[in-house]
């Protein structure tokens, strides 16, 4: 991977919506940093009828409406146009279509993404788009689960936040030197700060005392451990092609006898 600044092309109706990513957080100082440049096309401004439709009732009848292929065409033919200036690439854009149908999205997914220097992602609306448009344009359809929403502008900001983070240089320090725990294949460990006991008024909550050690050895093995016993509990499929070593499986051991301890 190297730091060539990512420039991105979305197709959308709803342009406001991408404000999430560039005016907070991390994906805020990605772009304020330069490390990567959103630019967001709207097919309504494509279109040439004094009502500026972007959809129509679909061929065959049935319910809802569909994209219309000319606005969308026009609008990728622009970013594509857009790419090529600030990139100064002669590399074609891959053209993206968030989309129930596609390929679900999971950690690898987002890692291949992190080498593309450029690309358009196609957020739809309605019912979904004019398959032609599909046919012509789209090189690959992503989505981000089994559950239906309303368009494709979250899922292509869920998207763009997975990728924008593994930017170099897009975290602080503090959160780069944290590997993800993810990138292990494992969930997260648990996290405490002040106070060293809260109360709720009826019961008291303490901290676990090995974080209280100053053992740092020992710290880093409770956590490994932590996170070795949550992710066999909670969700064993990452575990499927993690070959565990021997001194993972005594942690996980010591985890499961301390959880039915008590
Ligand atoms: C309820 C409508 N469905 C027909 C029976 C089809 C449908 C059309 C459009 C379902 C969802 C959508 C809008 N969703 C997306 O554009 C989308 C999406 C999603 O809904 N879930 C997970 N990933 C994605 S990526 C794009």
């Amino acid at each position: 991977m190297d730091n060539i600044a990512k420039h991105i092309a979305v197709i959308t109706l709803f342009p406001e919506m991408f404000s999430a990513l560039t005016e907070s957080g991390i994906s805020r100082r990605a772009v304020e940093k330069g490390l990567i440049t959103l630019k967001c096309f709207n097919p309504r401004t494509y279109t040439t009828d004094k009502h500026q439709t972007v959809d129509d009732r679909p061929y065959g009848g049935g319910p809802g409406m569909v994209m219309r292929v000319e606005p969308l065409a026009l609008a990728v033919e622009d970013a594509q146009n857009w790419l090529q200036n600030v990139s100064g690439s002669q590399h074609k854009a891959k053209v993206i279509y968030m989309s129930p149908q596609g390929r679900l999205l999971d950690n690898s997914g987002v890692q291949e993404f992190g080498d593309r220097q450029h690309m358009i992602i196609v957020a739809g609306r309605y019912e979904g788009i004019d398959e032609r448009f599909i046919e012509r344009y789209i090189d690959e359809e992503w989505s981000i689960g089994d559950y239906v929403l309303s368009g494709g502008e979250l899922p292509a900001m869920v998207l763009l936040d997975a990728v924008i983070r593994r930017i170099p240089g897009a975290l602080g320090d503090a959160q780069s030197a944290e590997q993800d725990s993810f990138e292990e294949g494992l969930l997260d460990c648990p996290h405490y700060t002040r106070p060293e006991v809260w109360s709720d008024g009826v019961k008291e909550f303490k901290v676990p005392d090995v974080l209280l050690s100053g053992d740092h050895g020992k710290i880093s093995q409770w956590r490994q451990q932590q996170s070795l016993g949550r992710t066999f509990n909670r969700r064993p499929d990452l575990l499927q092609d993690t070959e565990l070593d021997h001194g993972q499986l005594e942690l996980l051991n010591k985890y499961q006898a301390e959880q039915t301890k008590d």
